[in-house]
């Protein structure tokens, strides 16, 4: 019997995004802000699954695989602070539909595997800083990086030597829109 997972649905940022955005937080905050998530850790929570067994991995899997959804794009031109949960984050001020619109169908599938789903709004965000327990100034603003999204992945959340890294399980593409450019990240 394989053991449960810690899972998750997310988006990833394109390699030079996320690497622009490190460069831009080391710029913006003090070291001791909080504690930092690694570069390769970047990336936009759709649905916590929490500890998933071995089966409801598999179910929620060949759902996603059904799943009709257009790609979409964001600009990434927020930031806050959420002293409660002591995160720094990115996040956009306007989501767009398809994000929001994939965010729910994947926590209403979680929900119907039997996935704990939060009650609180779904706000879209990168998480830069955990542990950010004090006030934190933030910057007035962010470059607004462009980020077109073609896809979404399921990870694994796995805690090995006093760290926390993802790794990609699966991942699925969205529809291309229609007249939208080709892939160009
Ligand atoms: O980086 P963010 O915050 O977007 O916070 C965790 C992280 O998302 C979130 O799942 C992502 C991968 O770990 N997460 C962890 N535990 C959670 C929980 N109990 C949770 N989200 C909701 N409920």
């Amino acid at each position: 019997m394989t053991a449960s997972r810690r899972l998750f649905f997310a988006l990833a940022l394109p390699e030079a995004i996320g690497h622009q955005i490190i460069q831009w937080r080391a710029e913006q905050f003090p070291m001791e802000t909080g504690r930092p998530v690694a570069e390769g850790n970047l990336h936009l929570t759709l649905a916590f699954l929490g500890e998933v067994s071995a089966d409801k991995e598999r179910a929620l899997i060949n759902a996603a695989i059904r799943l009709q959804q257009k790609s979409f794009n964001f600009a990434l031109d927020d930031c806050g602070h959420w002293p409660g949960s002591g995160v720094v984050w990115l996040g956009m001020r306007r989501a767009p539909r398809g994000l929001l619109q994939l965010a729910q169908w994947l926590r209403s599938r979680a929900a119907r595997n039997g996935c704990y789903q939060s009650p609180l709004p779904f706000h879209p965000h990168i998480t830069l800083f955990r542990q950010a327990n004090n006030a934190v100034a933030l910057p007035p603003g962010t470059p607004g990086w462009h980020v077109d999204t073609h896809g979404f992945g399921l990870y694994a959340s796995i805690y090995q030597h006093g760290r926390t890294r993802y790794e990609l399980l699966e991942n699925w593409p969205l529809a291309s829109r229609e007249g939208s450019a080709p892939e160009s990240l």
